[in-house]
């Protein structure tokens, strides 16, 4: 048995290898709170979920392209050489391109792909096709599509969501209240971009509350804080954040607790808020009492907590799920509001930051050197649309939607090419997804494993995993650069991305361009230099490449200062204004107002989700589902694999149901339930629980898509997949951010007798 350190999104590890296999892994010895997904890591690895070779369906290899007499993933696959394989994608890129041009050709690819971030699947799809000409590329992100558009205009930049947000330390020293709208579970703090050499935010919390930082975390479900946190549980109805926020912003307001001084200096727009809080410009006052009947909330409650939060030095914070729904635009607004009037923004340990919660590393101190990373080079079509309106793109060519002010027109999409992604997980109602995946002429997937998205592809290329090549793991979230050298030997005839498209880009007359003369290796020593260069300029000095490829990690020193928030803006806002109109915070933005969108007005509004409990829908679904991150599985990343596998209730996703929603509907804790609304349906097996709170279902996202027949449009799908039940429409003109936390449900016993399915191959053919 040898061992060797490796690196994946969900931490470092070490392999312990035997016979040319991943025989067991350990933890990192630096990392003080390992994730227990590295124990997935051999199981899938060598799971027989592997596509061996490389694939293209039987009715594309016998009719062409554009055939689809036969739905996509109801044909069986031949398998064909790697040479007939590369010929074939290099036809069709060719073709495409000189029949339609480059606009017809699809390679926004979203994904998360591999921790390794030279052979990163999306950024080498991006690097090959903006090469040859350029491809319809996405813009945002699933994570905080919404946030990403709105926040430049409110406080001139990401840095609130994307960090970096105030460190922990300033937390530790400074605030009394850290108030969590979403919680902050300790599952998604085991995950990084990139990987993770510590992970660092289940310490800092446990720092925080042995300080006597109090915590009160706002969420339909009690387990998005820990039982250690000792946080003070709200449930709150899903969607209804913005209403909260507006009551804690009127019981401030009508109590004289608003830090007008600071309002006056740092913000614009404030009194046009006000006055539509009071209830001035509408007639309806956002009081406690207006509030409590949308939240769920005791009037009492909010009123209380909201003069808590100006009493002392308060921390806001709202996960980035709260923006992945209906309006999700507005509970960030909202509490930057709710922030501003508080007047603590900028100072140490007070104000607000998002994500606390969601990823780890949020709140780490870390100086801001870079990571090394491989380049995509420039689009040069320059086309894109908002990540998640990629169903519309297929369903609608020519049709013009508005985004950010602007307007985007769908080109006419022939071919779609993705690496790195399983849009069959993360896409919002797939039944309306797999209409739109099926209008292409031609779709190339490189894949790893069978996920519904390889099955549903002409042509599929087997990728090897991260631990089959070379590569260097690191996320700006974390201090560690971890060298990912090969483990194992590739898997079947898996292939490198990198080595595919450098291939494909041989065929096409480009290769030259694409590699610059460097193989993986030359690669991986060039980012690490300029990483390194980079360092030098922040008085980092990192170790040559050699030593630090022999070592296996470098670890970059934390910072000497404590990182604030906005705390230069607040020190001297004319020498340090925000990159916002008005060089201000803007309760109230006449840009966005100019952009005369009902769904997202000039200042933070109360907009009830189109899906909500009052609305005509929660008739026939009352029950509200959240669609959280897993505990068991990156998205669905290790998904066949054994932590995630046994976590199943009889081979199908977990749904969590609170025990007076599952009486009334007689169902008892391991049946077999029907999860189902206008849009789909999906078998989950029942858990009850009072940690989701009473009209709430959660079912976490990632399951493998597996349909009962992929030949049947609205097929069931067996293995407990929610976006076969969440909606597929923008947060708002504004965002167009992925709305997928507003969706009603109904959940009923399954009487049937259908089995979980699997997650093997597909029906090979013979080449
Ligand atoms: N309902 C609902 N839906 C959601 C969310 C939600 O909260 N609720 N969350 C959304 C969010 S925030 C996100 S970020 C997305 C995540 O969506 P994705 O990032 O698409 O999800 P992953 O499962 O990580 O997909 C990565 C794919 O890349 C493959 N892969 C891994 N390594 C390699 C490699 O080296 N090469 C190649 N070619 N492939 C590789 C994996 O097998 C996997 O299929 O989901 C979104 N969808
Ligand atoms: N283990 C694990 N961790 C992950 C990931 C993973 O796949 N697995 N994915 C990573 C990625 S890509 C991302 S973007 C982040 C996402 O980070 P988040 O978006 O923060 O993660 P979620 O788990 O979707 O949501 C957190 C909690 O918010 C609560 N919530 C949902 N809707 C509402 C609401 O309307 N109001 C309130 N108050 N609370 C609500 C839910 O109960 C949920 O458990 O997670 C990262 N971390
Ligand atoms: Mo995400």
């Amino acid at each position: 048995m040898s061992r060797r350190l490796s690196h994946a999104h969900w931490g470092t590890f070490e392999a312990n290898l035997k016979d040319g296999r991943i025989d067991s892994v350990s933890p990192f010895g630096h990392d003080s709170h390992p994730s227990a997904l590295i124990q997935s890591v051999p199981s899938a690895v060598h799971a027989a979920s592997r596509i061996a070779q490389p694939m293209v369906r039987e009715g594309y290899l016998l009719r062409g392209p554009g055939d689809l007499s036969r739905r996509r993933g109801a044909e069986p696959f031949v398998a064909v050489s790697w040479e007939e394989a590369l010929q074939l994608v290099s036809r069709q890129l060719r073709g495409v391109k000189e029949k339609h041009g480059n606009k017809a050709i699809f390679g926004g690819s979203y994904g998360w792909s591999s921790a390794g971030r030279i052979n990163h699947a999306r950024t080498l799809v991006h690097r090959f096709l903006y090469g040859f000409g350029g491809c319809v590329d996405q813009v945002t992100n699933y994570s905080w599509g919404a946030a990403a558009v709105l926040l430049p205009h409110i406080v001139g930049g990401i840095e609130a969501v994307a960090g970096p947000v105030t460190d922990w330390p300033s937390i530790i020293k400074n605030t009394k209240l850290m108030v969590l709208f979403g919680g902050a579970a300790e599952k998604n703090m085991l995950i990084t971009t990139g990987g993770a050499g510590n992970h660092e935010s289940p310490g800092w919390l446990k720092q925080a509350r042995d300080a006597g930082v109090e915590f009160v975390s706002i969420s339909p479900l009690k387990r998005d804080c820990s039982e250690w946190l000792g946080a003070e549980w709200l449930p709150i109805r899903p969607g209804a954040d913005t209403a909260l926020m507006l009551a804690f912003a009127h019981t401030l307001i009508v109590n004289d607790r608003v830090d007008l001084a600071f309002l006056d200096k740092y913000t614009v727009g404030y009194e046009r808020f006000r006055d539509y809080v009071l209830g001035l410009t509408d007639g309806r006052p956002k009081s406690p009492a207006w509030a409590s009947g949308l939240t769920g909330i005791d009037a009492g409650r909010i009123s209380g907590l909201a003069l808590r939060m100006a009493d002392a030095c308060t921390m806001l914070s709202a996960t980035w799920s709260l923006q992945r729904a209906d309006h999700g635009e507005q509970p960030y607004w909202a509490l930057i509001a709710l922030a501003a009037i508080l007047g603590q923004i900028g100072l140490p340990g007070g104000g607000f930051g998002f994500g606390y919660g969601s990823i780890n590393g949020m709140g780490t101190p870390r100086r801001p050197t870079s990571s090394p990373a491989m380049e995509s080079g420039k689009n040069p079509l320059g086309l894109a649309i908002p990540v998640a309106r990629m169903a519309d793109l297929l369903l609608q060519p020519g049709r013009t939607i508005p985004f950010n002010g602007k307007t985007v027109t769908f080109p006419d999409i022939k071919l779609v090419y993705w690496a790195g992604g399983n849009p069959f997980h993360h896409h919002q109602d797939i039944n309306r997804l797999v209409e739109a995946w099926n209008r292409p002429e031609t779709i190339i997937v490189h894949e790893v494993w069978w996920t519904a998205t390889a099955r549903q592809a002409d042509i599929v290329l087997p990728a090897t995993t991260t631990f089959e090549r070379d590569d260097v793991g690191a996320s700006p979230r974390d201090r560690f650069i971890v060298a990912m050298p090969q483990l194992i030997e590739p898997v079947g005839q898996a292939r490198n991305d990198y080595d595919i498209f450098s291939d494909l880009a041989g065929h096409l007359g480009f290769q030259q361009q694409f590699t610059e003369g460097r193989d993986i290796r030359g690669w991986i020593e060039h980012a690490y230099d300029g990483c390194r260069a980079k360092a030098r300029v922040h008085n980092v000095e990192l170790p040559e490449f050699s030593r630090f490829w022999r070592e296996g990690f470098v670890e970059v020193p934390s910072p000497e200062d404590d990182f604030i928030l906005f705390g230069d803006f607040r020190a001297d806002p004319v020498a340090n204004p925000l990159r916002t109109p008005s060089g201000r915070i803007e309760i109230f933005s006449e840009t966005i107002a100019g952009f005369g969108y009902d769904n997202c007005p000039g200042h933070p509004v109360w907009l009830p989700p189109k899906e909500w409990h009052s609305a005509k829908a929660a008739e026939r679904f009352p029950l509200h589902l959240i669609s959280n991150q897993p505990s068991t599985r990156l998205h669905s990343q290790l998904d066949d694999a054994k932590l995630s596998r046994d976590s199943k209730v009889a081979g199908r996703e977990p749904i969590l149901i609170n025990s007076i929603d599952a009486a009334s509907r007689l169902i008892e804790n391991g049946d077999t339930v029907r999860v189902f609304n206008d849009r789909g349906a999906c078998l989950a097996g029942a858990v009850l629980s009072s940690d989701v709170m009473e009209g709430v279902v959660q079912l976490a996202s990632g399951a493998w898509y597996h349909p009962e027949a992929y030949a049947t449009p609205g097929s069931l799908d067996l293995h407990g997949n929610p976006n076969m039940l969440t909606r597929d429409e923008g947060t708002s003109f504004l965002g167009q951010g992925p709305s997928a936390q507003s969706a009603l449900v109904e959940v009923e016993r399954f009487l049937g007798e259908r089995q979980a399915g699997d997650f093997q191959m597909p029906h090979v053919n013979a080449g």
